[in-house]
């Protein structure tokens, strides 16, 4: 639209001054011809803004394949505890510590654990338990069985056949003889040779206290009892003798 008028005009401009400038007048100038054809379509414009995601599509048929399996689901609740294993290798030794001697709640733990144990001590001497003689404690369990038996019921206590060796340790024991009025087998045995007696470890004894013409058994009465007198007779070991232990 635009171009056809304006070459019009530019035409008419041309043609009055192209006349008062030159000698000679140009001819007229011939009608603009038409428009031209359409020109070919411009080039795609660029890619609009990403549309919003689509409602999700109808549920498939059933019968279908199986999906891969879901992500792992929550923990579970703790099981139950395993067995103990194997004890482990010995670890390194410590930093030195204090000696025991300057340690002040390491020494305070001591003397109340002492008061403790006097305390329990005294309680079982009062009931008549226990016999405290030196550094030996005795006791009963007031069962009377064979050597064999006896010795096995103070070492599963933790202890051994009270053993007389000295006059006090003696009449300690005869003190829990006449508790019971039993005889009572002690920790004493013959050894090889016939006729000497020995402690349980294998030493020849040094305190006794044999009954006159005792021992008399020449290898025939390997055990010791001792008579409600605290007096000793060798005896044979398969007798039901008081059981009495040394702790
Ligand atoms: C029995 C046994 C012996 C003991 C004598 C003492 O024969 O008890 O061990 O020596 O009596 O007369
Ligand atoms: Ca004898």
């Amino acid at each position: 639209m635009l171009s056809y008028s304006f070459y019009m005009v530019a035409a008419v401009a041309a043609f009055l001054g192209s006349c008062h400038a030159q000698d000679k007048c140009t001819g007229i100038p011939g009608l603009p011809g038409s428009p031209g054809a359409n020109g070919l379509p411009g080039r795609d414009g660029r890619d609009g803004l990403r549309g919003e995601p689509g409602p999700p599509g109808p549920i498939g048929p059933s019968g279908g394949l199986m999906g891969p399996p879901g992500r792992d689901g929550l923990p579970g609740p703790q099981g139950l505890k395993g067995e103990r294993g194997e004890k482990g290798e010995k670890g390194d030794i410590g930093p030195p510590g204090l000696p025991a001697s300057l340690d002040t709640e390491l020494r305070n733990v001591l003397v109340s654990l002492k008061r403790r144990l006097a305390r329990l001590e005294g309680v079982l001497a009062l009931n008549a338990k226990i016999t405290e003689v030196g550094e030996k404690i005795l006791a009963s369990n007031g069962k009377e069985v064979n050597f064999a038996s006896a010795l096995k019921y103070c070492e599963e206590a933790g202890g051994t056949l009270a053993t007389p060796m000295n006059e006090e340790e003696n009449k300690a024991i005869l003190g829990i003889v006449k508790q019971y009025n039993r005889y009572a087998y002690l920790g004493i045995k013959e050894s090889e040779i016939s006729g000497q007696f020995s402690y349980m470890n294998g030493i020849p004894l040094n305190y006794t206290k044999w009954r006159q013409y005792e021992p008399n058994g020449k290898g025939t009465e390997k055990c010791v009892e001792m008579y409600t007198d605290g007096s000793w007779n060798d005896k044979k070991c398969n007798l039901y003798r008081l059981t009495i232990c040394e702790f």
